[in-house]
């Protein structure tokens, strides 16, 4: 194994255990929870470290300078943003999101070590709840940094327990802030392959060319809770009934269109054993290579679900809780990373901070093979010499980006 392979595994070593469920071997590492915090700790005491002041934007996206700080952390014009996320989804794989930051502090130990001093400061981020697996709402922290949700709305989102996303972060989140972000000339985040194309291509690192649009859409189905031991079949207006219809036919609408269709979070009420269901509320997760694909796709599940509803003397109501469009990054940046690395590209239909903000500043991604493509599971991997050609890749592309 290489030296950088050896750096790389020491430092992983040093977060892996943290969050992580001894029964499925997969993340607990919700936004702004203990592990997650663990995880924001260590990430100062890295900057730290590393003579890297460390500022936050009041939303909670953490953000640690190398060049030119100046006293509260910010730094001058034209910087190279990198970085990702430290949140997971429950039982979430160990390097969606870490492997991005991680890469990001070995890729300026490189430059260092390489005698390189950029002329234009470079930054390595932690943004909060990309996931969305706390408060529902997907890249939080690059959306309210971006202006792309607003900061009232943000406030409000309650986690399970009904702690606000202001409670956990402890102030009403800032939101947009044009000055922080007009530092940035670039953004570039490194991400582990959520898929095998880089297996198949038999190439460690790859180029991110697309993020697919997609969205979560809430689908609430109401009836009439009731005994299960004497309600008659005819007499019930069970929503379970309409829900399970409802995930059959985003199966079937999906695969017609060549898109993905997930429902994988449902809430029952009262969630008895002997008991109809009164409310099931059901949330799809819903993607396509193009936006009217997409929402051909939606319109078509909430439609069959509304024409099942009427037969199950149900009703249904359909809430969009987020929605990213479709993302196309950079083409010149893209070509300049592209032919700079001589790497494959690729087209995600994972959602990223990059695809955020993609709409604000030049962006890239690059993504690391992942031997088993599994993602969003605890079967998620990547080698450590491949998170090295990572890591190797990054320090390329920073390079280019900030010391010429
Ligand atoms: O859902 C996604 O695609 C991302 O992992 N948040
Ligand atoms: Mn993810
Ligand atoms: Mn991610």
């Amino acid at each position: 194994m290489s030296g950088l392979a050896v750096r790389f595994r020491e430092l992983w070593d040093e977060i892996a255990p943290v969050g992580r469920d001894v029964g499925s071997g997969g993340y607990l590492r919700y936004a702004l929870t203990a592990p997650e915090l663990r995880l924001r700790e260590w990430f100062r005491a890295q900057a730290d470290l590393r003579g890297m002041p460390v500022s936050e934007d009041g939303n909670g996206n953490l953000f640690a300078w190398w060049g030119d700080p100046d006293t509260d952390g910010r730094a001058g014009s034209g910087a190279v943003l990198t970085g990702s996320h430290f949140d997971s989804v429950p039982h979430g794989g160990a390097y969606d999101g870490p492997l991005g930051i991680v890469s990001a502090l070995l890729a300026v130990d490189e430059l260092r070590a390489a005698g390189v001093t950029p002329v234009r400061p470079v930054v390595v981020a932690a943004f909060v709840e990309e996931e969305g697996a706390r408060f529902g709402v997907p890249c939080l922290g690059s959306r309210l940094l971006t202006g792309e949700i607003d900061a009232d709305r943000a406030a409000g989102l309650r986690d399970a327990a009904g702690v606000s996303f202001a409670e956990a972060l402890g102030h009403r989140p800032a939101g947009a802030d044009p000055a922080l972000l007009g530092r940035f000339a670039a953004f570039v985040e490194l991400h582990v392959e959520q898929g095998r194309a880089l297996v198949d291509a038999d190439a460690p690192v790859a180029v991110g060319s697309a993020i697919w649009p997609h969205g979560r859409w809430r689908f609430e189905l109401r009836g009439e809770g009731n005994h299960a031991g004497t309600t008659r079949m005819g007499d019930r207006r069970d929503p379970m009934l309409t829900f399970a219809f409802t995930v059959l036919a985003a199966n079937k609408e999906a695969r017609l269109r060549d898109a993905h269709a997930t429902v994988g979070r449902v809430s029952v009420e009262p969630n008895a054993t002997n008991a109809v269901p009164s409310t099931v509320t059901g949330w799809l997760d819903a993607r396509a290579a193009a936006p009217e694909t997409l929402d051909g796709l939606v319109e078509a599940v909430r439609a069959k679900a509304a024409e099942r509803a009427r037969r199950d003397g149900t009703e249904l109501t359909v809430t969009r809780e987020s929605a990213t469009p479709l993302v196309t990054f950079d083409g010149g940046l893209a070509d300049r990373l592209t032919e700079l690395l001589a790497a494959p590209v690729l087209p995600t239909g994972a959602g990223h901070d990059a695809g955020v903000l993609a709409a604000h500043l030049p962006t890239a991604m690059l993504f690391v093979r992942n031997p088993t493509g599994v993602s969003h599971s605890p079967a998620e991997s990547a080698t450590d010499d491949d998170c090295a050609a990572g890591v190797v890749a990054l320090a390329r592309v920073l390079e280019e980006l900030a010391c010429h």
